[in-house]
């Protein structure tokens, strides 16, 4: 009873003078209004948008914090076990519209921000991104934990709080250029820094054999020698119509003391504040690699940072209920988010060997019934493996146990293989290579009792490819798929408020958004006109939104009533933008050579590309550069006119993708087939209303199976192909079509620049073996979009297919995955919700 130890005069005065939240659109203003003068320090005549973004924040804030309270206090209570997400990166976007959706109380925040003479959609583009993550897989987390939090799940979020987060893009010239993203230079309403809360953490040192004084046993001893503090930053997290607010744990890097005071006085006041400057950098930035691997030794203290504060704080809480040991994965699961999290269980196996005194076998147990492992992709230069001398510098003791882990792994393998030399040394986590590396994903098996993949396509590829003697030795129902899904209340109601409406108003009630079976139903009015023509002008609509949008970026005029064709992700080969822009210099040629009088059956289309590339990757940046000179040329053909537009949006993230998703009509999801694990933007267009040009890749395959082949525009060699696409390439057999060879030669003529620019690009395919099989899937991609234009002329037939698509979208809920990850992976309940 944790009332018990408070006197009851003092409980009583607490309870009596505690501020209820805010519920009418009075008291917000009250509230509002109180911030503004006293949070802030300003007054109506000072309060600009920022002032009013910050003090809003900070009212809703308020009642996040109640609820956050006492959410955690009743998960406290009620000794429910809980799921830890570790994620290297949380691409949350923005909170504060995400806040009122999920309150459900935008349209009183709306008449409050009125009334006091503000605009709700203007102060809503104020807020900064919070652009912690690259792609799919940190928006993956953020939708992951929006699902924890809607479905009542005892689920927290354990993250770094960068201080620059993904790197803003500008296009200068037609390149891409870099600049920070300083997030957080105005302040975050929707941190809560506990800054009492103050994690140590170790680097480097040596390990020592000692006695345990309690046991006189031998045992291991660590001392690092260079010492850093993790703090905590709690993110409110907001369930969708629940009293239930869950918490992301994003942790900063602070030295331990202030700075070297010796050094200072005796006159060396750079090197006096060094060992300072040196802790601070490890959260100071986000690796900006999409499915690369880079092997920086920063990266990886990055890594033991969050894994151990994180370990240190689910542990320092299971050690306040009164549990044994055995009992930890009962309380606790642990989802490792990709393998940058993988040393969490070498760290929980030398917490509970060093430190507690558990014998190897007990605590390995523990372990590996604790954690389990998501797998993001199959592309080698992705895969995480870290020279042995690197990390056994930075975490000598962390290193023994990786090798002890690796040794009775490989014994047990001996004993169930005997005698197949090759196998142990293909599973061995040590790659006997020069340098010695540590394969991480083989670490992150060995020590999780559940593997899987995130589409279906790609959970068969780990089993039978990268993964497939793992399965030989632990068997089929270690390895398993849940496939991918986004949250429906940022993903359609946040991001197109019209469509969502429609629905609702057609429906007779919103409970699609947590209950998306019902979207089904949407089905009934496939023969209403009336239904259908309004449908249609919601995507009109926010066509002329995304246009408005463009011609603030791009200063390029588009006609909302063409068919828009998008391509927005990270820049990648293997997620062939070079085809695409390959295709639009070829439709362009084909407009030109159609005599002036006949153009006219070409349907008049805005090709929408943006994304941007990793710093270092040349072939990506070359794409980017090609993109924007292709339409410099197109857009200012005129003889082309609205034919055909061509632009890039500079700097694409999660607030422009709330704006760009709603407005497809055809989004191009077209990577090499088996190399996209599953992508999640297919799924968010798909949603609103947009139609798929796309491979048979990743969770394509299964949008295809939902919304039926007829609503999808599939094209392309399949999975099982590649391989020996690939093997006749490197014989020297690779057939450029014509179509593709007269884009080639257009580029060589010099029509979108000097040919040297993007040399490069052509000879990936021309000389070097065309990996991504451009070529071999030029001509299909071009047949589908002839396809498309010709369907997209039935005006009618197109807008059934539309609808026909989103009212079969349930399946990729979010809501969905966190069940099914619930039930087959962590063991883990709802709680019902606090009041
Ligand atoms: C993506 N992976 C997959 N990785 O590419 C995508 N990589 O198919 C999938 O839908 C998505 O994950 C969610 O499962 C990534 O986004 C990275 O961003 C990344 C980051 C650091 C290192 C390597």
């Amino acid at each position: 009873n944790i009332d018990a130890a408070i006197p009851v005069k003092c409980r009583n005065s607490w309870a009596n003078h505690s501020i209820k939240s805010f519920q009418t659109a009075d008291e917000l203003e009250t509230r509002f209004i109180n911030h503004v003068e006293t949070t802030l320090a300003r007054s109506m005549y000072n309060c600009d948008d920022l002032a009013a973004y910050q003090a809003l924040s900070n009212s809703l804030r308020d009642k996040l914090i109640l609820q956050w309270n006492k959410t955690q206090q009743f998960y406290t209570i009620k000794e429910s076990k809980r799921l830890y997400y570790l994620s290297l990166e949380f691409l949350m976007g923005r909170a504060l519209d995400n806040a009122m959706i999920n309150l459900d109380i935008k349209d009183l925040c709306n008449k409050s921000i009125d009334e006091l003479g503000f605009n709700l959609e203007d102060i809503i583009e104020v807020e900064p991104d919070a652009g912690l993550g690259n792609g799919g897989l940190g928006r993956l987390a953020a939708c992951f934990v929006d699902s924890l939090a809607t479905g009542n799940y005892p689920g927290w979020g354990y993250g770094l709080r960068y201080n620059y987060g993904i790197f803003a893009q500008k296009i200068i010239n037609g390149y891409q250029v870099e600049s920070p993203d300083y997030w957080l230079k105005f302040g975050n309403p929707w941190e809560i820094p506990r800054l009492e809360i103050q994690i140590p953490v170790d680097f480097y040192g040596s390990v020592n054999t000692v006695i345990d004084s309690k046991t006189g046993k031998e045992k291991k001893q660590w001392s690092g020698c260079e010492r850093v503090l993790a703090i905590a930053y709690d993110f409110p997290v907001p369930g969708f119509r629940t009293n239930n607010v869950n918490n992301l744990r994003l942790w900063s890097s602070q030295p331990t003391t202030e700075f070297d005071f010796q050094k200072f006085n005796e006159g060396d006041y750079d090197d006096s504040v060094s060992e300072q400057q040196k802790a601070e950098s490890i959260t100071a930035v986000l690796y900006p690699n999409d499915n690369f691997y880079q092997g920086k030794e920063l990266r990886l203290k990055q890594q033991y940072f969050w894994v151990a504060a994180s370990l240190h704080d689910i542990v320092r809480r299971f050690l306040k209920t009164s549990k044994k040991w055995s009992e930890f994965p009962d309380q606790v699961a642990i989802q490792l988010n990709d393998t940058h999290p993988t040393l969490a269980v070498v760290e929980l196996q030398r917490i509970l060997v060093d430190i507690e005194g558990l014998e190897w076998n007990e605590a390995w147990d523990i372990v590996t019934r604790t954690f389990s492992y998501t797998n993001h992709t199959v592309m080698q230069e992705a895969l995480e493996k870290w020279p042995v001398d690197l990390l056994g510098n930075l975490l000598p003791r962390h290193l023994e146990i990786i090798y002890d882990i690796n040794l009775f792994f490989l014994q047990n393998v001996e004993k169930q293989f005997p005698s197949d030399r090759a196998l142990l040394s293909r599973v061995s986590i040590v790659e006997e290579s020069n340098p010695k590396n540590l394969r991480m994903a083989y670490l992150a098996i060995i020590g999780s009792h559940k593997v899987n993949g995130v589409a279906e396509l790609h959970s068969e590829l780990i089993r039978t490819t990268i993964f497939k003697d793992f399965v030989k030795i632990y068997g089929e129902q270690k390895f398993t798929n849940v496939t991918n899904g986004v949250t429906f209340r940022r993903w359609l109601k946040q991001a197109n408020p019209k469509l969502s409406s429609l629905i609702t108003k057609k429906l007779g009630s919103d409970d699609f958004l947590t209950a998306p079976v019902l979207l089904k139903k949407l089905e009934a009015f496939i023969d209403d006109k009336e239904f259908l023509q309004e449908w249609d002008n919601v995507k009109l609509e926010n066509k002329k939104r995304l246009a408005l949008l463009i011609k603030k970026l791009t200063n390029v005029d588009v006609n909302p009533h063409n068919l828009f064709d998008v391509q927005v992700k990270r820049i990648h080969e293997y997620k062939r933008q070079q085809m695409n822009i390959f295709g639009i210099i070829w439709r362009y040629l084909q407009i030109k050579s159609t005599p002036v009088d006949k153009r006219n059956k070409w349907l008049p289309k805005v090709c929408i590309i943006g994304g941007k590339a990793a710093p270092g990757y040349y072939a990506a940046k070359k794409i980017i550069k090609l993109v924007n000179s292709v339409g410099d040329v197109i857009n200012n053909d005129p003889e082309i006119g609205d034919l055909l537009k061509v632009v890039f949006i500079p700097d694409y993230n999660v607030s422009k993708a709330e704006v760009i998703c709603p407005a497809s009509d055809i989004s191009e999801h077209i990577s090499t087939a088996g190399t996209e694990a599953s992508g999640t933007s297919n799924m968010k267009f798909v949603l609103n209303g947009g139609l798929i040009l796309g491979t048979v890749d990743g969770a394509n395959v299964e949008i295809t199976r939902e919304v039926g082949e007829d609503n999808i525009f599939l094209f392309g060699n399949l999975a099982e192909d590649v391989e020996d696409l690939r093997y006749d390439h490197q014989l020297g057999r690779i057939e450029i079509p014509d179509a593709l060879k007269l884009v080639f030669t257009e580029l060589e003529k010099g029509t979108f620049g000097n040919f040297d620019e993007y040399r490069s690009l052509v000879d990936s395919i021309r000389v070097h073996g065309d990996y991504y099989l451009v070529a071999d899937d030029f001509e299909s991609f071009i047949e589908a979009q002839s396809t498309i234009d010709k369907e997209f002329l039935n005006r009618d037939g197109w807008i059934k297919k539309s609808v026909l698509c989103v009212a079969n979208m349930g399946f990729f809920s979010s809501d969905r995955c966190i069940e099914e990850y619930s039930e087959n992976i962590w063991n883990i309940e709802p709680v019902s919700e606090q009041v």
